[in-house]
């Protein structure tokens, strides 16, 4: 870790240079994983982090390195590293980094760089760009470090810039030069920070606790939305706690199922339509009224008069982004939902018990509808089918994070599988993005140690497919489900030219996913109905191997844009229009 070298005067003197700095740097605040990708400048850093006892997970796409620091900074409150080259490398987990800083997960994406001397003279160096600029806009904060002993501060920054507030994406930007400097071995340990406190306790203010309470206790028809702000808060305890003191019903944001157990009596997941519209006083825990929730406006909300909303939120301006906030609580989640509990004491009078069987009520219909359903069993397998079978095995296996994205494959994956346990269910975010697919699914498997299960469409799994060779070489247990339904939302569309192309959706038909897992070792099978699929999933969590199994899915079960169809702009001809010539 260290070298000798000349002092001045002649005496041999212990050195530190940058790379060890960076690592030590890293270590010392907690961290011990890389997901990465080696090259000029940074394949040292990731060669010497390993053998400082690093775990360093390299990826074939630095998208999927980024979106799987991202991934594990949600999951353990400690900011995940993506190590990328420059330039190109840089841009790719850039997307990573900006879906972080969206979705409110702390990561630190560590770039390097080429020499600020060419770049900023733009006289044309080797992946010239000036990172720094372009990664300002895009996340939360953006650091450069020009010289060895401020490793230690650049570093401090990130990691506080990542976790403290509301949590997002950080960019640190070192220069190739940096990694060669070097500084006298003592003085280059005494100038790295262990951050103090980074994530401190935010404590809402007496008044507005008082204030939310008093809306909660004269509401009729109360009701609680957890979001992913709530999962990541890991305040689980209180929440639960909250739920059942105040007995108001709740609705998970899709992370945040499994805070509470999807079967839980006071969980109205599948009364959704109703709470929204009926409810007349809304707690909003770490979730914002964003386009997910039709900006707590319009028909979704039922329009049959004003509702007041009480937000928790740690993010001041979050509040009345989008209407009015009645009671805004600002703090971390524990700190709100413990200030909350303590106000409403033992005597606490639960919800109105009205309202709160009048959504058992439509609970029980829409489940019984639901079960009717799943119980069917079709030939091919259409999206039910399938996930009736992972729903079965979720059950059984509450402790597996189940990876989740695609159109038809997120929506009713997210509707018909019951999680159980607080952060285990991973997916598209805010923003609606596909490719997180196999970056989560890594990042989960090197975090918990636990099988993970990635239920994708065949159009979100070809976003970050190459990463299956990724967990092969790791023998991560991952089993991923391709549902195989022969294109983007599915595979009956026509080229309306006549043409022989095939429209822009589909793909190629009947196309052998599972092939892909065995070029690189692992299991790949061909699933093309309910016992199959059943056993093949089953086989991959009792053995922990890298699978891939390809589900046949009816190409014409989906419906285009999921469904979010009505965000989707368009126009049906009536007839097949004739291509120009
Ligand atoms: P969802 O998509 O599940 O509705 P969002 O990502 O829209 O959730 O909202 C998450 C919210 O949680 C953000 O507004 C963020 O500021 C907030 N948040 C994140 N962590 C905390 C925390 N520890 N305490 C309080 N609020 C938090
Ligand atoms: N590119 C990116 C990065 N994100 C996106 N959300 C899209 C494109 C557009 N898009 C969706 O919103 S869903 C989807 C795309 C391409 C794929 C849907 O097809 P699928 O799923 O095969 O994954 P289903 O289950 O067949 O609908």
């Amino acid at each position: 870790m260290s070298q000798e070298s000349q002092t001045p005067e002649g005496s041999a003197a212990q050195t530190i240079d940058g790379f060890h700095l960076v690592i030590e740097a890293l270590k010392l605040n907690g961290i011990n994983t890389i997901f990465g990708l080696p090259g000029i400048p940074i394949t040292d850093l990731t060669r010497l982090s390993q053998a400082a006892g690093m775990r360093v997970i390299s990826f074939r796409h630095e998208q999927h390195a980024g979106n799987a620091a991202a991934a594990a900074g949600f999951l353990t409150q400690k900011p995940g590293i993506c190590l990328t080259v420059s330039a190109p490398g840089f841009l790719n987990g850039l997307t990573a980094l900006s879906n972080a800083t969206v979705n409110c997960f702390p990561m630190i994406l560590i770039s390097g760089s080429s020499e600020r001397e060419i770049v900023d003279l733009q006289q044309g160096d080797y992946e010239e760009m000036d990172q720094l600029a372009i990664a300002k806009p895009l996340c939360k904060a953006a650091y450069r470090v020009l010289h060895a002993q401020d490793i230690g501060i650049g570093i401090a920054r990130a990691i506080r810039s990542a976790l403290s507030g509301r949590p997002g994406g950080v960019y640190l930007d070192f220069p190739a030069k940096l990694f060669s400097q070097v500084m006298e071995h003592t003085a280059g340990l005494a100038s790295l920070i262990q951050v103090v406190d980074p994530a401190p306790k935010q404590i809402p203010g007496a008044d507005a606790v008082h204030r939310a309470l008093n809306l909660l206790k004269n509401a009729k028809r109360p009701l609680i939305i957890l979001g992913k702000g709530a999962a990541y808060a890991q305040a689980d305890a209180a929440l639960r706690a909250l739920v059942e003191t105040s007995g108001v019903p709740y609705l998970p944001m899709s992370m945040a199922k499994g805070l509470l157990e999807d079967t839980h009596a006071l969980s109205a997941a599948a009364a959704r339509s109703y709470v929204l519209a009926q409810a007349d006083v809304v707690m909003l825990i770490g979730a914002r009224l964003n386009w997910l929730l039709s900006h707590g406006k319009g028909k979704t909300w039922g329009e049959s008069g004003p509702k007041q909303f009480i937000q928790i939120d740690i993010e001041p301006k979050e509040i009345d982004s989008n209407v009015a906030i009645a009671a805004p609580l600002i703090g971390d989640i524990g700190s709100c939902v413990e200030a909350m509990l303590q106000g409403m004491g033992p005597n606490w009078t639960p919800a109105p018990k009205e309202w709160v069987a009048g959504i058992a009520e439509r609970k029980a219909k829409n489940l019984s509808k639901m079960a009717d359903t799943l119980a069917l069993n079709p030939s091919p397998m259409n999206f039910h089918s399938a996930l009736a079978v992972v729903r079965s095995i979720v059950a059984h296996h509450p402790d597996i994070t189940l990876v989740n994205e695609g159109a038809n494959t997120l929506d009713f994956t997210r509707s018909i599988v019951d999680m159980y346990e607080p952060r285990k269910r991973l997916d598209v975010g805010t923003w609606g993005i596909m490719g997180i697919g196999m970056g989560f699914a890594i990042a989960a498997a090197v975090t918990t140690q636990k099988p993970v299960l990635a239920i994708e469409g065949d159009s979100a799994f070809g976003f970050s497919g190459m990463e299956v060779e990724t967990i092969c070489r790791y023998h991560l247990p991952i089993c991923v489900v391709v549902f195989n339904n022969n294109g983007v939302y599915g595979g009956m569309d026509v080229n309306q030219s006549g043409g022989a192309d095939v429209a822009p959706t589909v793909f190629v038909k009947g196309a052998r996913y599972d092939l892909m897992m065995q070029a690189f070792g692992g299991v790949g099978l061909n699933a093309t109905n309910q016992l199959e699929l059943k056993a093949g999933i089953e086989a991959a969590l009792a053995s922990g191997k890298p699978t891939l199994i390809n589900a046949v899915i009816d190409e014409s079960a989906g419906t285009e844009s999921g469904r979010i169809t009505k965000l989707n702009p368009k126009t049906t001809p009536k007839a097949p229009v004739k291509a120009s010539t």
